[in-house]
């Protein structure tokens, strides 16, 4: 009896042994959920990706660009979760994509800070994680591959050089301005650097006061409301610096709904970013807005260099910025948009 015993105990030692060599670990319930769907003989590269939101139209053209381009005909299959503007949700995203053993992640994280934790969970499971768009504030900047994206400060400096150069034009550099700020997502890398590099023109000319700066949170509905708000707070605003072409647009009807007037024939100077819609350069032709520095929403083929260099054991390079220009009414739009994609 004791011997048989013993022999039982010795193969459930065995057994588990055996298991354990194997590597086999236990599957989480909804890992490899893709593999389902993936045809059989193919090799894709996986890639998870955690996008911000909906919120805009540059965030439309950005999603646009990563599914034309993270496409099963140029061998990746894409996993794309839409954050809904909430860093909880990006945050589960990655751990899903971790859960499902993507081989890249790519994030456009929605603030810069709160990612420490998860960047570690990605780096434990070997997998590279590349920032799109927006930036991360870690500890350890080894928790990231690499960052593709804007010059959000240089943009900003555009915008106030630009607002000083006309100023000057119209006679009006030695005039008090009042100005307010219709910022983004607050924490947010463009919204940190946009206000920063307006920041650093604003103080080199003591006859510009910024009355108020509010966040909009990138949306049209917020930017109005936010605008709505400045107007009744605020008399004569000379310049609405909004920090994309949503707020901008929700901003242009608050100036409207208040019997006011904008763009160059207008009473506010506007100056907005993004111009990643043909809406923006409406409204610049439509005299509603004077000036928009151009971000580039279009950064899905350089993440897609930066998978492949890596696929072949190639260095990549830490920051990448994209080239970028501004717009303003004075110029021949047309020409101009016979030379964009919209
Ligand atoms: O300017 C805005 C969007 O992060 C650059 O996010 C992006 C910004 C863009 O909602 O329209």
């Amino acid at each position: 009896m004791r011997t048989k015993n013993l022999y039982i105990v010795w193969c459930l030692i065995l057994i588990l042994v055996l298991e354990g060599c194997s590597g086999k670990k236990e599957e989480p319930e909804n890992a490899l959920l893709y593999e389902d769907e993936i045809e059989e003989g193919h090799d894709y590269i996986v890639v998870g990706f955690a996008q911000v939101g909906s919120e805009s139209d540059w965030r439309m053209a950005n999603t646009a660009s990563f599914q034309a381009t993270f496409r099963e005909e140029n061998g990746y299959y894409l996993l794309f979760e839409d954050g809904q503007q909430k860093q909880e949700n990006q945050i589960k995203a990655i751990r899903n994509f971790i859960l499902q053993e993507v081989d890249y992640i790519i994030l456009d994280p929605i603030v810069e800070t709160g990612w420490d934790a998860v960047l570690e969970e990605a780096r434990a499971a070997g997998i590279p994680v590349i920032l799109s768009d927006r930036s991360v504030e870690v500890s350890d900047e080894t928790l990231y591959t690499c960052w593709v994206g804007s010059d959000f400060e240089e943009e900003g400096r555009v915008a106030g050089r630009w607002l000083a150069d006309y100023l000057k034009k119209e006679g009006r550099d030695e005039e008090e301005i009042r100005i307010v700020t219709l910022q983004g997502t607050l924490d947010s890398s463009a919204q940190l650097g946009r206000t920063k590099g307006f920041d650093d023109i604003l103080k080199n000319h003591g006859n510009w006061t910024m009355l108020e700066r509010r966040s909009g949170d990138f949306t049209q509905s917020k930017g109005q409301e936010v605008m709505a708000d400045f107007l009744r707070t605020h008399s004569d605003i000379d310049v609405v610096i909004s920090e994309n072409d949503n707020m901008t647009f929700g901003a242009i009807e608050a100036i409207e709904k208040a019997g006011l007037t904008c763009g160059p024939e207008g009473d506010i100077i506007m100056i907005s970013f993004d111009g990643a819609s043909r809406a923006a350069f409406t409204a610049m032709q439509e005299g509603k807005l004077h000036m928009v520095m151009e971000c580039n929403p279009l950064l899905a083929p350089l993440v897609d260099e930066i998978i492949q260099k890596l696929e072949r054991g190639e260095e990549v390079e830490r920051i990448r910025y994209v080239e970028e220009q501004y717009f303003d009414a004075s110029m021949d739009l047309e020409a101009v948009l016979e030379t964009r994609g919209y």
